[in-house]
């Protein structure tokens, strides 16, 4: 009989660190990329993705499961020819979600620290104290305190920050405000001195971060957005850098990426770039839930995190 194939639908990138971590965690399973060719399409019953082109998951027609190569399915179900009757599973991973808080955690006490500040008076040798305030009178709302976001929201509130989240559903955890659906969003951001955006990029939060959003935060308010580029207008945040709206932003992803070497995100002085590194899928960790979830599969129930195509995400 021959073996199950497993397709590697990811763009420019081999994954031979994928293929060693499948051989360990889904032996029985032949892992193949597009360089070397799927094979016949009838044998593929897996598929890993990432932004696959358009189509390449429909030309399969026996696949039993998909699996996101992240936590985000955005890029996954932006193919008009994605097979919705096959269940798309996406990850939920201690390691990613440890990877996320710091970043969250990092950009949270930069800006509460004025370590930005301190940076350039030490470049001019400076001795300038300045007052952070207690954690306490900082207000950090989190739009999408999901796996996540929710993370991030308990290590903030343990650091003595006043924690609140806004979500489609409403929430509930010790030591925190929640805020649901769109009829709450104003006053979610009118008491956020930092917000966090770690939601789902769906057609609900496209451009969710917008003049008539950005207005109802407190006026320099802090911004980090390490969800999607496509959540944030970005002349509109601009305009809110300029205005002094927004006192600054910590932007890992972007509308478009690579980050064009002419955007002026690059070199705005109140706005920090990292290239969507705010966590990172490692390939040894998500093999064994992939391994898993193919176990699960073949005995006929459903994958790990599957996502809802309904919610979408
Ligand atoms: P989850 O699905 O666990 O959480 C999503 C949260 O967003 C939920 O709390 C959900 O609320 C909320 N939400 C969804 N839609 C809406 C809406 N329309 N209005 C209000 N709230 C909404 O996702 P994760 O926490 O695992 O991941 C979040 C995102 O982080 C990913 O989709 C991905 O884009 C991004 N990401 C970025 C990385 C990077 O390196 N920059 C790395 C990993 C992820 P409810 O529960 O009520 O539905
Ligand atoms: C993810 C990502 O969604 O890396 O996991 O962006």
């Amino acid at each position: 009989m021959d073996r199950p194939v497993l397709a590697f639908c990811v763009p420019k990138f081999a994954g031979d660190s994928w293929r060693a971590a499948m051989a360990e965690h889904a032996p029985h399973v032949v892992f193949r990329n597009r360089f070397e060719g799927f094979g016949d399409p009838a044998l593929v019953r897996y598929a890993i993705a990432w932004n696959p082109p358009p189509g390449e998951l429909a030309q399969f027609p026996n696949l039993a499961c998909i699996f996101s190569l992240g936590a985000g399915v955005d890029g996954i179900l932006a193919d008009p020819t994605f097979p919705r009757s096959v269940p798309l599973s996406r990850v939920v991973d201690p390691d990613l979600t440890q990877g996320m808080t710091q970043y969250v955690l990092l950009h949270v006490m930069l800006h509460h620290r004025k370590q930005r500040a301190f940076d350039s008076f030490q470049r001019e040798r400076l001795w300038k104290p300045l007052t952070a305030g207690p954690a306490g009178d900082v207000r950090v709302g989190i739009m999408g305190t999901g796996v996540l976001g929710m993370d991030a929201a308990r290590k903030l509130r343990d650091l003595g920050y006043a924690v609140s989240g806004w979500n489609a559903s409403r929430k509930s955890e010790p030591g925190m405000t929640f805020f649901a659906g769109m009829g709450e969003l104003s006053a979610f951001l009118a008491e956020t001195n930092i917000l966090v955006c770690l939601l789902p990029l769906t057609d609900a939060t496209r451009h969710i971060i917008r003049a008539e959003t950005l207005r109802h935060l407190p006026k320099g308010a802090f911004f980090i957005n390490a969800a999607r580029g496509g959540h944030v207008n970005e002349d509109d945040l601009l305009a809110a850098l300029d205005s002094g709206q927004l006192a600054g932003a910590a932007l890992d992803v972007f509308e478009t990426e690579p980050l064009p070497v002419t955007s002026r995100l690059w070199s705005h002085p109140h706005v920090t770039v990292t290239p969507h590194v705010a966590s990172q899928s490692n390939p040894k960790t998500i093999a064994a839930l992939i391994g898993e979830s193919i176990r699960r599969v073949e005995r006929g129930e459903a994958p790990l995190n599957p996502v809802d195509f309904l919610r979408g995400y």
